[in-house]
C-alpha cells in the first residue's frame, strides 16, 4: 500500500558523488532538544534542527500542549520552556505520523502526567510495537490503553503516581532506554535502566545539559524523580544516519570523493563508520570536535573497492539505522557479507530485512533474509522498479544503488523521506547522483 501521495525518485544509471555536503540535522538529538526544552526551566535555543516531518510532529505535539515555541526558521528554534509541571492537556490527539521515536519517548515523559492524553499514528506507526514501552511503564504504575496486539493508538491516563524501577531492557533499544529515564523523572525515587548492548545515549548526554543529575555505571544508567531542567542552548550536528547514504554512495561508485560535514560521531552511533572500513571503504574522520557535549567531526569518502565481511554483532545497535544502505554496500562488495543479530531491523518503519532483500533480488543480487539478518552476494546490478513501503531509509538506500546500476532504477512510496531528509533529492542531484521525482 502506497502513503497518501505516491512520490516516486527515478534514478538514470551511473554517475559519481562528488563535493562538500552537509546533510541536515541529526532526528534524535532534534526531537530530545524540543522535548527537554520544553519541559526545562527559561529559555532553549536550538541550531541545526531537523525540519524533517517527524521532528516537527514532535514540535506541534509540545505546542499542542502549551509550549511556546518559535520557529523553525533555517534550523532556528526557540523553546520556551513551561517546566516540570507546566504542559497542559491538549485539546485533542497527538498525531505522531510516522515516528516511533515521538510516540515511544512521549510514552515515558507524558505517563505521570495529571491528564489523559491519546497518541495516534500513520499507518506504518500504528503496526509497530509498544509493549516494549507499555510494560515498563506499568511496572512503574502507569496506566495506558493500546489497541489490540500492543500498538497504538496509546491511551494515557493522567494522574498516576509513577515510582522509580530497576529495569533490564529484553532488546537492545534507545527509545525504550529513554522512555524509561523520562518517566523517571516524575517517579518517586531511583528509576535504573540497564542495556543488554550499547544503544545510543542521547537523552542521557542532553539530560546533563539540562543540568538533571544522571549516573552511568557501566550498561546500567540512574536517576531520581522530582528534579528540574535549566535551559541551555543546542547545537545539532548533522546526522550520521543520513549521511550514511553519501557516505555508501561515495564508496560505490567510480571517481567518487565527498566531504560530509559536522557530522555527529557519538560513539553509540559510529557503526557504521567501522562496519564500511571493514569492507575496505576509504574513509577519512578529520576535523573532531566537541559541540555542546555531543562529538562532531568531518568525513571525507571516496571510492573504494569494497569486499564482503561478516558483520560483528557487537556493532549492530551502533549502525542500526543504516543497515538499508549498508545492504546496498554490501551488494556492491566482492564476496559475501552476512548479517545475524539484527532482529529489531524487522520492526521498524518497515521490515527493513525483508523489503531490502525484496528490492535487491529484483535488481539481480543474490540476498537471503534470515530470521535476524541475511546473507548478502556481492554482484552486479540491474535496472528496475521496487518499492520502499513507505520507508524513508529504504528510498534513499535504493537511489544510491542506482550508482552502481546497469539501468534505470524506479523507487516508489518515497513521501516519507521528508521524515529525516528534507531537500534530499536537491542536495543528491547537487552531488552527482541522476535523480527525478514524479
Ligand atoms: O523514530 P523511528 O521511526 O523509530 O526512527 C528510526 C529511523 O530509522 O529513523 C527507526 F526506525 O530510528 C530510531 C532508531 O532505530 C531512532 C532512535 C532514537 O532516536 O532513540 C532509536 C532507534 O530505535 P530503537 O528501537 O533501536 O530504540
Amino acid at each position: 500500500m502506497f502513503s497518501e501521495i505516491n512520490v516516486r525518485f527515478c534514478l538514470k544509471p551511473g554517475g559519481s558523488l562528488n563535493g562538500q555536503i552537509r546533510v541536515p540535522g541529526d532526528k534524535s538529538i532534534s526531537h530530545r532538544s524540543i522535548m527537554l526544552g520544553s519541559l526545562a526551566e527559561g529559555v532553549t535555543h536550538i541550531s541545526g534542527f531537523l525540519e524533517g516531518d517527524d521532528s516537527l510532529a514532535t514540535l506541534k505535539a509540545f505546542r499542542a500542549m502549551g509550549v511556546q515555541i518559535e520557529g523553525p526558521d533555517n534550523g532556528k528554534v526557540v523553546v520556551h520552556g513551561v517546566g516540570m509541571l507546566g504542559l497542559q492537556s491538549p485539546a485533542a490527539a497527538l498525531d505522531l505520523g510516522n515516528s516511533g521515536t515521538s510516540i515511544r519517548l512521549m510514552s515515558g515523559l507524558l505517563a505521570g502526567q495529571s491528564f489523559d492524553v491519546e497518541m495516534v499514528g500513520d499507518a506504518s506507526l500504528s503496526k509497530r510495537p509498544m509493549r516494549r514501552v507499555t510494560d515498563p511503564l506499568a511496572l512503574m504504575g502507569a496506566k495506558i490503553d493500546s489497541a489490540e496486539g500492543g500498538t497504538p493508538p496509546l491511551h494515557l491516563h493522567g494522574g498516576s503516581q509513577l515510582k522509580g524501577i530497576d529495569y533490564t531492557l529484553p532488546m537492545a533499544s534507545a527509545q525504550v532506554k529513554s522512555c524509561v529515564l523520562l518517566a523517571g523523572l516524575y517517579a518517586e525515587g531511583q528509576t535504573r535502566v540497564t542495556e543488554p548492548a550499547p544503544t545510543r545515549d542521547h537523552t542521557e548526554r542532553m539530560l546533563q545539559g539540562f543540568g538533571y543529575a544522571i549516573e552511568r555505571d557501566g550498561a546500567t544508567a540512574t536517576l531520581s524523580g522530582g528534579g528540574v531542567l535549566k535551559a541551555t542552548d543546542i547545537d545539532v550536528p548533522a546526522d550520521i544516519s543520513s549521511a550514511a547514504f553519501f557516505m555508501v554512495g561515495a564508496a560505490i561508485a567510480e571517481n567518487s570523493n565527498v566531504l560530509l560535514e559536522h557530522v555527529g560521531i557519538n560513539p553509540t552511533r559510529t557503526g557504521v563508520i567501522d562496519i564500511l572500513r571493514l569492507m575496505g571503504a576509504e574513509l577519512e574522520v578529520t576535523n573532531e570536535r566537541v559541540v555542546g557535549g555531543e562529538p562532531v567531526a568531518d568525513i571525507r569518502v571516496a571510492s573504494s573497492k569494497l569486499k564482503g565481511i561478516q558483520i560483528p554483532e557487537e556493532l549492530v545497535p551502533l549502525a542500526i539505522d543504516e543497515f538499508p544502505a549498508l545492504f546496498v554496500a554490501a551488494a556492491c562488495a566482492e564476496g559475501e557479507t552476512v548479517l545475524t543479530g539484527a532482529e529489531e531491523l524487522r520492526v521498524k518503519e518497515s521490515d527493513r530485512i525483508q523489503v531490502m532483500a525484496d528490492g535487491l533480488i529484483k535488481m539481480g543480487i543474490k540476498a537471503e533474509p534470515t530470521p535476524g539478518g541475511v546473507v548478502i552476494q556481492g554482484g552486479s546490478m540491474r535496472g528496475a522498479e521496487v518499492d520502499s513501503h513507505g520507508d524513508h531509509r529504504i528510498a534513499m538506500s535504493f537511489a544510491m544503488a542506482a550508482l552502481k546500476a546497469s539501468g534505470s532504477v524506479v523507487i516508489n512510496d518515497c513521501a516519507n523521506v521528508n521524515t529525516s531528509f528534507p531537500g534530499f533529492v536537491s542536495l543528491a542531484s547537487q552531488a552527482g547522483l541522476n535523480i527525478s521525482t514524479k
